[in-house]
């Protein structure tokens, strides 16, 4: 809770370097009508990839915002990673992921190391008390992995897995709302 008593839930789009989570969030920002938004935050470096997060507060109603953060995918950006899901003390410090694979064949190793960090990071309140959902992202790569496949190598069964082409817009704002609804559902509702 804020001053002005609003609610504050933090949703992480997380993922291996340039599959995509920026993309989905300028998306966002510039098309998502009905959803109040403040200003997007793009934390670039010299080589135009995210060089520490990106940033983009979404209220659904006057009372309810969800500040949502994409990650920089880098190898090296571990820490910034663990710092933006975990608090100094360990306390955990999201309330929901949207994990964005890339889709490309060429990748799927840095989609299962990243998945296998998140795992790490999170533990077994991964997916139970907070929300994942998969957005197979790049579905229009020439070697796009379909979703069954992605879905069996990855061992994400239990999950919302929605396919996605972030540069189009295709289905993102679902991938989102998904993601937003869980949150609500178990924090304000307790399900
Ligand atoms: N073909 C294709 N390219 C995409 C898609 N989504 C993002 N890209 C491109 O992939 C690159 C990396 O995207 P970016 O959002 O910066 O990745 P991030 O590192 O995850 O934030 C950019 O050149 C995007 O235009 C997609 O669905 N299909
Ligand atoms: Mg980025």
């Amino acid at each position: 809770m804020d001053s002005k008593g609003r609610i504050h839930f933090k949703i992480v789009y997380y993922g291996p370097t340039l599959s995509g989570k920026t993309t989905a969030l300028r998306w966002l920002y510039t098309n998502v009508k009905g959803l109040k938004k403040g200003k997007l935050h793009e934390l670039k470096g010299p080589d135009g990839r995210t060089m520490f997060f990106d940033y983009l507060p979404i209220s659904t109603t006057e009372n309810v915002i969800f500040d949502v953060f994409t990650v920089a995918g880098a190898r090296r950006h571990r820490l910034v990673r663990q710092a933006l899901l975990r608090d100094k003390d360990g306390t955990i410090a999201v309330d929901g992921i949207v994990f964005v694979v890339d889709s490309s064949r060429r990748r799927l190793r840095d989609n299962i190391e990243c998945l296998k960090e998140i795992k790490e990071i999170l533990g077994d309140k991964l997916g139970k008390e907070i929300p994942i959902v998969f957005m197979l992202n790049k579905q229009d790569v020439w070697d796009a992995m379909s979703k069954r496949e992605l879905v069996r190598i990855l061992d994400i069964e239990d999950f919302p897995v929605v396919e996605t082409v972030a540069i189009r817009g295709k289905e993102v704002a679902k991938a989102f709302m998904i993601c937003a609804r869980e949150i609500i559902l178990k924090k304000l509702y307790k399900f």
